[in-house]
């Protein structure tokens, strides 16, 4: 045997030795890439003969989800990644990239809207995003996003079982029983408040919309939950499709402008900067109190309703390498691998096997109970209707 890219003879049974030994588990994933590559062997061979291994460790998902759908299993040098800032642990794709020889290459986008932008635009070479919910859907139906092999997914058995086959992405149970994203994060939207910058009680939204919070206000930077947070002040379904209802919220939303410090949808910065009203999702407060202390900070669920979110990994149209992007997002439905995720990121993890390992006690309590759930909306793809969101905020943003 020869290995195409190295031209260096390689002799089958010491491959052969090493694949036994890491089936068996005599040696480790990463002293198997170590060993491999001392014999010569490329980075795309290690990475299917990991895949094929980790195959008979771990048994396809009887969801049944993605059948049919195969990609060629031919690992590469590097991976894109597209998320959001401070969204993945650092150590997660270095770990990553030891035990598969994958670089992980990421950028960052801002809103959902900006990632849709991006795709229809016709940017490609994305392996892996993660778009949430309501924008999973609106990739489904705009033919952005390519369906998963759910027999290279075995990790997904992990996830919270209502986030594996959601109204948004419903799998088996949708029009063409595949599946397009698998779960990673989800979280609620309420207000992060610096308590030795405002010492007033927050229990609703109106300290968002309050004059005398002239200077301490921050909203995020989005298209849906900006627009969300004042339909829900004013008494109305976030998702509303009433024109009445909606300029109702751009007037507020006009009104509130000179209140707000700016827009922004990095609250975790902006809480550990200092700013005292913050406009933000549950797990900025958590990474925000790594950095500051978590006695200046608490996470409020306004009284009158909020959003739930649930973020997914999905693989874009153009992907350039299907098969890595399909071990990354597995190896991110690991156990060990999304707690360290959910550490690092302070969010609540899609993956219920990693729930208790989630360190913080601040963090444990975010996640949103029964009665919380009562009290919250999934933003949601609303076809034709979400163009007049886009209005209503450019009106919002050019006021
Ligand atoms: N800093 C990471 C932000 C991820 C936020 N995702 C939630 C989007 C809900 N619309």
């Amino acid at each position: 045997m020869q290995d195409p890219k190295t031209k260096r003879a390689i002799h089958e049974s010491d491959v052969t030795g090493l694949v036994t030994e890491v089936t068996r588990g005599t040696i480790t994933r990463r002293q198997f890439v170590v060993r491999a590559a001392a014999l010569g062997l490329s980075t795309g061979a290690i990475g299917s003969l990991l895949a094929a291994c980790g195959k008979k460790k771990s048994s396809p998902t009887s969801s049944g989800t993605g059948a049919g759908v195969t990609y060629p299993s031919e690992a590469p040098g590097k991976l894109s990644l597209y998320n959001w800032a401070d969204y993945m642990s650092p150590k997660a794709k270095k770990d990553f990239q030891n035990e598969y020889g994958i670089e992980v290459v990421e950028t960052y986008y801002d809103s959902n809207e900006e990632l849709l932008a991006k795709l229809k635009a016709g940017a490609t070479g994305y392996d892996v995003i993660v778009p949430s919910d309501y924008m999973v859907s609106i990739m489904i139906k705009t033919g952005l996003l390519m369906p998963l092999d759910m027999a290279l997914l075995p990790n997904f058995k992990n996830c919270e079982p209502f986030l594996q086959n959601p109204e948004f992405d419903p799998g088996v149970n949708g029009p063409d029983g595949k599946k397009y994203s698998v779960p990673y994060m989800f979280g609620t939207t309420g207000i992060g408040i610096r308590v030795d910058k405002y010492t007033g009680e927050v229990t609703g939204w109106e300290p968002m919309f309050d004059p005398a919070n002239k200077g301490k206000i921050v909203m995020l930077n989005d298209e849906r939950e900006t627009p969300g947070a004042a339909l829900k002040s004013l008494g109305y379904s976030l998702n509303s499709t009433e024109d009445s209802q909606l300029k109702e919220a751009q007037d507020k939303l006009v009104a509130q402008k000179p209140l707000v410090v700016k827009y922004d949808s990095n609250p975790n910065r902006v809480l550990a900067a200092g700013n005292p009203l913050t406009h933000c999702w549950d797990g900025d407060v958590i990474m925000a109190g790594n950095n500051v202390g978590m006695d200046l900070l608490k996470y409020v669920l306004p009284s009158q309703g909020y959003v739930i979110w649930a973020d997914g990994m999905a693989m874009p149209v153009g992907a350039k390498t299907p098969y890595g992007a399909h071990l990354f997002m597995n190896y991110l439905m690991d156990t060990n691998v999304a707690a360290e995720c959910a550490n690092y990121t302070g969010y609540q993890t899609g993956v219920a096997t990693a729930a208790p390992l989630v360190k913080s006690e601040a963090q444990k309590a975010l996640r949103p109970t029964t009665e919380q759930m009562k009290k919250a909306e999934f933003i949601k793809d609303l076809g034709e209707y979400g163009r007049k969101y886009t209005e209503l905020w450019t009106q919002v943003k050019s006021a």
